[in-house]
């Protein structure tokens, strides 16, 4: 039995959706000005996701033959100039945040939870977002910002993670992570972390076993309910993600 101390916050496809029309987007345009012909459709992009990290999403591509080689400098360019694009998409407002996503990010932290993000994305492309879709006032509600390469090993490694409760100094037995994705699951599920996920279109099908409760949304009290896809603790009224839901998760 753990109290709910700390929730740790994946990013893309959790707080926001940001893979199909943000980053998928932000890749096809650096292609095209770098003149390659390579681009990612929906699909293509669902398939690559597998792969975690946006340059390593590019060297996967090349190394199973679907784009010309280039050097890693140039794939590190490549990435830089993608995440000016996916900077301004942000910036003009066409991601919004995922229903419920504030309000629980709200009460958790008038609670006095610490809160904080574990992401593969680059820091730049995470700083946009906090800018542009949650408010710069989460700068500093933030307690740690994970992010990106500061680890040796991405989701579906537990390093990204472990980084956070280390900078914290925050017990594992009392954190909770959100997230959207199968290797973002994993991750958590490897640094010893009870997990809520909320699915999308591109993780919807993905293996959740043994995640604490995955449901279509976090959503909204005046929404229409949302869809529980499974219940280990076997929650009760769920009709939207509460942070009451949360709390029990941990007791559980
Ligand atoms: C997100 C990623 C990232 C983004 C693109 O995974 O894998 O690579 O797709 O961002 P998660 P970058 O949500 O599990 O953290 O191009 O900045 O890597
Ligand atoms: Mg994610």
């Amino acid at each position: 039995m753990s109290e709910l101390k700390c929730m740790l916050w994946d990013v893309d496809g959790t707080l926001a959706d940001t893979e199909r029309d943000g980053h998928r987007v932000a890749f096809n345009m650096a292609f095209e000005e770098a003149g390659m012909e390579r681009r990612w459709d929906i699909a293509t992009y669902g398939e690559l996701l597998k792969v975690t990290g946006g340059k390593e999403r590019m060297q996967f591509d090349i190394e199973r033959g679907h784009m010309p080689h280039i050097p890693y400098e140039k794939i590190a360019e490549l990435h830089a100039r993608k995440t000016i694009h996916y900077q301004t998409l942000i910036a003009d407002g066409l991601i919004p945040l995922r229903s419920g996503v504030l309000r629980l990010l709200e009460g958790a932290y008038q609670d006095g939870i610490t809160l904080g993000v574990a992401t593969t994305t680059t820091p730049a492309a995470l700083d946009a977002l906090i800018e542009h879709a949650l408010g710069k006032v989460w700068f500093d509600r933030f307690a740690v910002l994970a992010a990106g390469d500061i680890v040796p090993h991405k989701k579906p490694a537990p390093d990204i993670y472990n980084y956070a409760l280390e900078a914290l100094g925050i017990a594992a037995k009392n954190t909770l992570a959100l997230e959207d994705s199968g290797n973002g699951w994993l991750s958590a599920q490897a640094a010893g972390l009870k997990c809520v996920v909320t699915v999308n279109g591109y993780t919807a099908n993905q293996n959740f076993d043994d995640a604490d409760l995955v449901v279509s949304e976090f959503g909204e009290r005046d929404a229409p309910a949302i869809e529980v896809i499974s219940n280990k603790h076997d929650l009760k009224a769920v009709e939207c993600v509460t942070l009451s839901h949360l709390k029990q998760i941990m007791v559980g």
